[in-house]
């Protein structure tokens, strides 16, 4: 099976019509999955901790034309855990922590513990593969050892141990085209 997975958004129409015309032109039929950060929170990190009960409108970037780009399934980001804090909507906690899918588990990445120069200290998990987001910066680790990422081409992962960051919808139109079957992940970026 073909999943394309893609990872914050943060309320982006433009690039995230982008992404989703490329994989359609690509990848169609594909399984098309949100690593979360799917809406972008206006309400900073300090800030959110005084704020209760604010309007969606002041508290997140979500508009109609947007909304309807979301026909995929999501995890939950720190973005969706923000908006329900401060606004209280508790839609944006209809979110899983994490998906399992074939040899592969999905995060978004605010699980992951980050150093002050962003290397991540990746959690345990059961499956060869992991794949996440929220750095907004494409990267491939082997057994926690970071590779150059290859794009368009694609890598054949076997069964061996890889952490993968997807990159970001919202900067750089980046995704990634994950073939269970064949066993490769492909990095990819819209125009
Ligand atoms: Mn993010």
């Amino acid at each position: 099976m073909k999943y394309a997975i893609l990872s914050d958004l943060h309320s982006h129409y433009k690039n995230t019509k982008k992404v989703l015309n490329h994989i359609q032109q690509v990848a169609p039929n594909t399984e098309i999955i949100g690593l979360g950060d799917l809406f972008e929170c206006k309400i900073g990190k300090k800030k959110a901790k005084m704020v209760r009960h604010a309007k969606l409108k002041d508290a997140a970037i979500i508009d109609d034309k947007f909304m309807s780009l979301l026909t995929f399934p999501s995890i939950i980001g720190n973005q969706e855990e923000r908006i329900a804090l401060v606004t209280g909507d508790q839609r944006f906690l209809q979110y899983k922590n994490a998906l399992e899918i074939e040899h592969a588990t999905l995060i978004h990445g605010h699980q992951i513990e980050w150093d002050k120069t962003f290397n991540p200290t990746f959690p345990h998990i059961e499956t060869p593969l992991l794949f996440f987001g929220h750095s907004h910066e494409a990267a491939i680790y082997n057994n926690g050892k970071r590779q150059p990422v290859p794009y368009n081409i694609p890598l054949s992962v076997g069964h061996k141990r890889y952490q993968i960051n997807v990159g970001p919808v919202v900067e750089n139109k980046e995704w990634c085209l994950y073939d269970s079957q064949e066993m490769t992940v492909t990095f990819m970026q819209a125009q």
